[in-house]
């Protein structure tokens, strides 16, 4: 298996329910490790420029509000396959349609709130995690 890293944001819906410590729990007990983490609260160009894959879409607006509205935890995690480890234990993007056990499924409120975000695949991992901490940041 090949030990990778992956982007993770803990999203405004949760920071405000004091659910970091929660979420935290879910990730490491899915075998990751948390090797970067910071709180911050983005601006209204950092979340659109994050997004900016989802700009034709409809729910474009109301993502950048929400993601900008309140502080957020962004984060790097390492272990084997990563990406999708994460994937998995985030569930899906639809809290409705998420898996027993998932984050989204015990924490998310909806579609858009839905509490966490990660990375979908190693060049979008790589350009994610660049775009919110420099190398000396991350400390496997
Ligand atoms: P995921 O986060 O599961 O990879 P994406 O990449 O399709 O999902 O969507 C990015 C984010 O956009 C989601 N986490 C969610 O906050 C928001 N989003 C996606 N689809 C919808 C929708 N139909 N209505 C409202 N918000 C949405």
């Amino acid at each position: 298996m090949a030990l990778e890293r992956t982007f993770s944001i803990i999203k405004p819906d949760a920071t405000r329910r004091n659910l970091t410590g929660a979420i935290n729990a879910k990730i490491e007990a899915a075998g990751l490790r948390i090797v970067a983490q910071k709180r911050v609260h983005m601006t209204r160009k950092q979340a659109e420029t994050f997004y900016a894959v989802h700009k034709e879409r409809p729910f474009f607006g109301e993502l950048v509000e929400q993601m900008s509205a309140a502080p957020v935890v962004v984060q790097v995690l390492e272990g084997d396959n990563a990406i999708k480890r994460y994937r998995d234990v985030m569930g899906a993007t639809n809290p409705a349609n998420a898996d027993a056990g998932t984050i989204r499924k015990e924490f998310a409120l909806n579609m858009g709130e839905n509490s966490v975000h990660g990375s979908d695949a190693p060049e979008t991992a790589a350009i994610e995690i660049a775009q919110w901490f420099s190398g000396n940041e991350i400390v496997g």
